[in-house]
């Protein structure tokens, strides 16, 4: 499970949970202003976070 995030954003929420459940993942840092990047543009077409990729693959946005 990976978390793509940006400082001090909305993603701030889904990073709480996933410490709190204590489930292992793993982060992607996006940084402000760069959101429309290819790399990340490929996670989330939005170019918002948060965006998780599940384990099977599966992206939520
Ligand atoms: N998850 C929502 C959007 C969440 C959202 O607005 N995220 C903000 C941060 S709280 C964001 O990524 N802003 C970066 C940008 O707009 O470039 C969606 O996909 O519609």
């Amino acid at each position: 499970m990976k978390l793509f995030y940006m400082p001090g954003a909305c993603s701030l929420a889904p990073h709480i949970v996933l410490e709190w459940i204590g489930k292992p993942f793993e982060l992607g840092r996006v940084e402000r202003g760069k959101t429309r990047k290819p790399e990340f543009l490929a996670v989330n077409l939005a170019g918002k976070v948060p965006a998780l990729i599940e384990e099977d693959g599966r992206i939520l946005n």
